[in-house]
């Protein structure tokens, strides 16, 4: 392999023969209508429905783009044409509160993908209409799909019928079902929710919702609907749970330390003898929760630059203990103290500096 493709391969790819192009996913749309449409709405000033002519009246861009499949095949400089998405934006004009946005495929299971609206646009996501100057074949995703390059091709819809813009996340297809990453950067190969597992791995943890035992460092799993979740003595370092429903979630005895569980829901989960050290609890509902003889050295509750707003939610089933909150940082004790409503005992705040 020559040094040019070598440094556009990611770590991991392999390509395909030249020439191919593998068909992956669904084979087929879930109709073909008369006339394509691609509507873009959701929070977004001037919501908009294009047909397929309106969109080929738009200015086109060409762009030479690498595909990247998560199943560890790549094809290099793909000739494709289309209109920018960031152009598509500024006809609709996305509201202050759009933080995603999610692609939305006229299939039989309404197939999606979602990214972060910043990522979206630094990607310079393509609305392609024509490969290597023809009309996108329908096999793979035409007459219209969205193409991000720079990112595994399961964030590249194929009949892509309509773009929403949304507050909290969506998760995709892939996402959701299969445990699939949902950065999807393939040179850091984020391809599954756990590094170095394989797609049937991934698939069996989602959907079986047991984590208990299992070593899942750097699982990264935010804004998942994981309730419920059993992870008894799992190893959980540095995972990441910003955002994800956690409610009566069991961690008992898991190591969760560096974890991020910012904004998560973890109404009347289970936290009794876990490592939680140097985790982020910060917006995270906390209601009903089991904080006993668990671990707190260096985590926090809420962010001392943004103030009380971003505080964790406790509520008056919460159950902390002493010797759990007494080790935290100072303005950390003093927020999670006010909010529990319990005093600091005498001669035993963190300041104390006993004689031996
Ligand atoms: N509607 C739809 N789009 C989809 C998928 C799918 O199953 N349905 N699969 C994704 C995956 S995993 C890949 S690798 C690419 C495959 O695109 P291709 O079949 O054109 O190669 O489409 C992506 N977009
Ligand atoms: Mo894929």
């Amino acid at each position: 392999m020559n040094n040019e493709i070598a440094k556009s391969l990611p770590p991991g790819q392999q390509l395909v023969a030249p020439g191919k192009w593998p068909i992956i996913g669904e084979k087929e749309p879930a109709s073909v209508p008369s006339q394509w449409q691609l509507t873009i709405s959701g929070n977004c000033a001037n919501p908009v429905t294009f047909s397929l002519d309106e969109l080929r009246a738009l200015p086109q861009v060409h762009r030479v783009i690498d595909i990247h499949c998560v199943t560890r095949w790549s094809k290099l400089g793909v000739h494709f044409t289309g209109i920018e998405l960031s152009h598509l934006l500024s006809l609709v004009r996305p509201n202050q509160d759009a933080n995603y946005i999610s692609f939305v495929s006229h299939s039989a299971r309404r197939h999606a993908t979602s990214l972060t609206l910043t990522t979206a646009i630094e990607q310079q996501t393509l609305i392609a209409l024509s490969v290597d100057n023809q009309p996108l074949p329908i096999e793979h995703g035409g007459p219209i799909r969205n193409i991000v390059p720079g990112r595994y091709f399961y964030k590249s819809v194929k009949w892509l019928t309509e773009i929403e813009l949304l507050e909290t996340d969506q998760l995709g297809f892939w996402e959701a079902e299969s445990g699939y990453h949902n950065q999807a950067d393939p040179w850091k190969e984020q391809r599954y929710l756990v590094p170095n597992i394989d797609k049937r791995y991934a698939a069996e943890l989602i959907s079986a919702k047991d984590f208990s035992g299992l070593d899942l460092l750097s699982l990264s799993a935010s804004n998942r609907d994981l309730s419920g979740l059993q992870a008894v003595e799992a190893k959980l370092r540095n995972a990441d749970f910003s955002g994800s429903n956690l409610q009566g979630a069991n961690f008992r005895r898991a190591n969760l330390s560096n974890a991020n569980l910012q904004d998560a829901n973890l109404s009347d989960s289970d936290f009794t003898e876990a490592d939680l050290e140097g985790a982020n609890f910060t917006g995270a509902n906390l209601s009903g929760a089991k904080l006993t003889r668990c671990s707190l050295i260096g985590s926090s509750f809420f962010d001392p630059m943004r103030g009380e707003i971003s505080g964790a939610l406790f509520d008056q089933h919460t159950e902390i203990s002493e010797d759990v909150i007494a080790p935290l940082f100072p303005e950390q004790q003093e927020f999670v103290r006010k909010k529990l409503n319990v005093e600091e005992p005498k001669g035993q705040g963190s300041f104390n500096c006993a004689p031996e």
